[in-house]
């Protein structure tokens, strides 16, 4: 039975990838694609969210744009390294995958209610925002969703400040929300995603697949991996957002400790860190994992693998002239 998973993101390069590898791996039956400002502005991710959908040729998944800004804190987007779009480098096609008219956080909602209890894994790539403001709306949600497996947070250091990682720091009180309800959180943070480096063995896989499809992760990566360089040294750039994707399909991608994990709200250095007590053995009950090495070779894979089963998409069919456009 494939695994039921909604993907709450800010696309994104590697929001990108993680949702063409949802979307590629037969484990993982995409339910939907919610949206929430972080990279760039909410009306540009939203944008290339279709985008990806369009290129992927992934149709009847819903699509739908969340909040516009954080709970409490003003919005600081990433264009040092998405870029102005968020999703900078490659051609951009002009999407046809229609918005879905729901706010994000019903969508979620809908989403959960409808399934079956247990079954609907949520993998936020992104600031907690929606997830947040859904376990408030609806708080029926969190004894049914399986599994909440984020990318954010670190163990140790940050890439936004010294001490903390973008998505939780972009919005610290709904990554706070997020981590203390009582659902399974299994927190990928850059410990992990700083092992999922985008090497040139790994590039060149992915140019042989020689899709479309394909071409654009290559462009992607090509844009990451120079801004990655420009800012933050790296040599190989890092492609967090599919190690939670990866850590759903297949939970040995990922190890994992369990331990109670909190936020930081008020630090006048650590706003925004996550702060996981790694003393001991967790106590009983304990609902909070956190990611600690990766298998790179079988993320890798699961990667290439998706790419090649996405194949070569057909042109998405023109609009016809008269009929409203896509939105
Ligand atoms: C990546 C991100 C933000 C800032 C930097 N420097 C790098 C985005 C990615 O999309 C990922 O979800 C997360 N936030 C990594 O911090
Ligand atoms: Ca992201």
């Amino acid at each position: 039975m494939p695994k039921k998973v909604v993907i709450d993101c800010d696309p994104g390069h590697d929001d990108a990838i993680a949702i063409l590898l949802a979307h590629g791996n037969p484990e993982i039956e995409l339910l939907a694609v919610t949206t929430v400002m972080g990279n760039q502005t909410l009306p540009k991710v939203t944008r290339n969210a279709r985008v990806v959908a369009t290129i992927a040729g992934m149709t009847g998944v819903p699509i739908a744009a969340g909040n516009a800004r954080p709970l409490v804190r003003e919005l600081e987007v990433a264009e040092s390294i998405h870029g102005d779009s968020g999703l900078d480098g490659p051609v951009l096609p002009e999407p046809t995958v229609p918005l879905d008219p729901r706010h994000a956080v019903d969508l979620i909602i809908e989403t959960v209610m409808r399934e079956p209890a247990g079954t609907v894994t949520i993998v936020p790539t992104a600031a907690l925002t929606n997830i947040a403001m859904a376990a408030r709306r609806e708080p029926r949600i969190v004894e049914r969703v399986r599994e909440v497996v984020l990318m954010g947070g670190a163990l140790a250091g940050g890439n936004w400040s010294a001490t903390a990682e973008f998505n939780i720091v972009t919005d610290p009180e709904a990554a706070h929300i997020v981590v203390h309800e009582p659902w399974p959180v299994t927190m990928i943070g850059l410990d992990v995603t700083h092992q999922a480096l985008a090497t040139p063995d790994v590039r060149e896989r992915i140019a042989a697949i020689g899709t479309a499809p394909a071409r654009f992760v290559g462009e992607v990566l090509d844009f990451f991996a120079a801004t990655y360089l420009a800012e933050q040294g790296f040599t190989h750039p890092p492609v967090h957002d599919p190690c939670a994707v990866a850590r759903v399909i297949d939970p040995a991608v990922v190890t994992t400790r369990f331990a109670p994990l909190d936020i930081e709200l008020s630090g006048r250095l650590t706003t925004g860190m996550t702060v996981a007590d790694l003393r001991g053995p967790a106590p009983a009950g304990c609902t909070t994992q956190v990611g600690i090495g990766l298998d790179r070779d079988r993320f890798w894979d699961l990667v290439v693998d998706a790419l090649e089963r996405i194949g070569e998409v057909s042109a998405a069919p023109p609009v016809p002239s008269g009929s409203p456009a896509p939105r």
